[in-house]
């Protein structure tokens, strides 16, 4: 069985990183990844990054944005629940969750300048419009980005947000969208070196930088919401591969009792997430996502 738990259930969030993501919208985890998983994940990111070059699925530029890339190498489904990002995600957003969305990133320096296309966004897509927000949109999902190359020095697609605008639903937008000046008051470019983390809610404003350095930006990202959303990249997870999988990989592949069991009603028992967390004794009950 891929994935054991019991060990993964030993750290939750901190207050400090609580506080970081409600201030920021963001937070880095240094050091997620160990050597040997950058190394991994990186093979596993080359091998796709050839497979859809031989199917001519990469854009003009070589640029890969594989979607649903968790389905591609069974590498990626070591980052659905691990232990250095995934406390931070179950303690912001609780127990009724899934992986709705991955994608797994190729950016090969571009062979020189280019204009500056506005990429600026908060994730969510339709929910942004069909939502009715009277004030503050609500959070509602949070991604991992992990680094798989150095990006530890500004210009190499670096990820770039606006810190703490998570709150704020609109963006100021340039009249030329297709190649614009200033990015907005406060932007910074963050940086990571491999292994590094960047966990992040949706509302953030961010966009992804081009690459104008020698390096071959790589990265993966796993996005998680609740259990009552729809999956954005995939219909269902294949049944062979959740019957070799962790009761809590399952969940987090979609897999559900009944379907009221996803609103957290009926007769089905709690899902995987809750009796582990809940037997390890790690729930916070003053925090309502984790109440049963
Ligand atoms: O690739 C990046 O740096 C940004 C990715 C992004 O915009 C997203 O995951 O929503």
């Amino acid at each position: 069985m891929t994935g054991t738990t019991v060990a993964h259930w030993n750290n939750v969030i901190t207050r400090q990183q609580r506080e970081q993501f409600e201030t920021y919208g963001f937070l880095t985890v240094k050091g997620a990844l160990g050597q040997e998983e950058v190394a991994r994940l990186t093979e596993a990111v080359d091998r796709l990054h050839a497979e859809e070059e031989r199917a001519g699925r990469l854009d003009a530029d070589g640029n890969m944005h594989l979607l649903a890339c968790l389905f591609r190498d069974e590498a990626f489904l070591e980052l659905l629940d691990h232990p250095a990002t995934f406390p931070i995600v179950w303690g912001m957003l609780g127990w009724n969750i899934f992986g709705f969305h991955s994608h797994a990133d190729v950016h090969p320096p571009l062979p020189g300048p280019r204009p500056r296309r506005w990429r600026w966004h908060q994730d969510g897509g339709r929910i942004n419009l069909e939502v009715e927000t009277p004030v503050t949109r609500p959070r509602l999902s949070v991604k991992c980005s992990y680094w798989l190359s150095d990006a530890s020095e500004p210009g190499r697609g670096n990820f770039m947000v606006v810190p703490g605008s998570h709150r704020t639903n609109t963006l100021q937008r340039p009249r030329n969208l297709d190649d614009y000046g200033e990015d907005p008051p406060g932007a910074v470019e963050l940086t990571a070196e491999p292994g590094d983390a960047i966990v992040f809610d949706r509302r953030i404003w961010h966009t992804r930088t081009d690459n104008h350095s020698e390096v071959t930006r790589k990265a993966v990202f796993v996005a998680y919401t609740y259990r009552w959303m729809r999956p954005y990249d995939y219909t269902e997870a294949p049944a062979e591969l959740l019957e070799r999988l962790s009761p809590v990989r399952r969940q987090l592949l979609g897999e559900g009792a009944d379907p009221l069991q996803y609103w957290g009603r009926g007769d089905a028992e709690r899902p995987p997430l809750f009796r582990e967390l809940d037997a390890a004794g790690l729930l916070d009950l003053s925090v309502p996502n984790q109440r049963p």
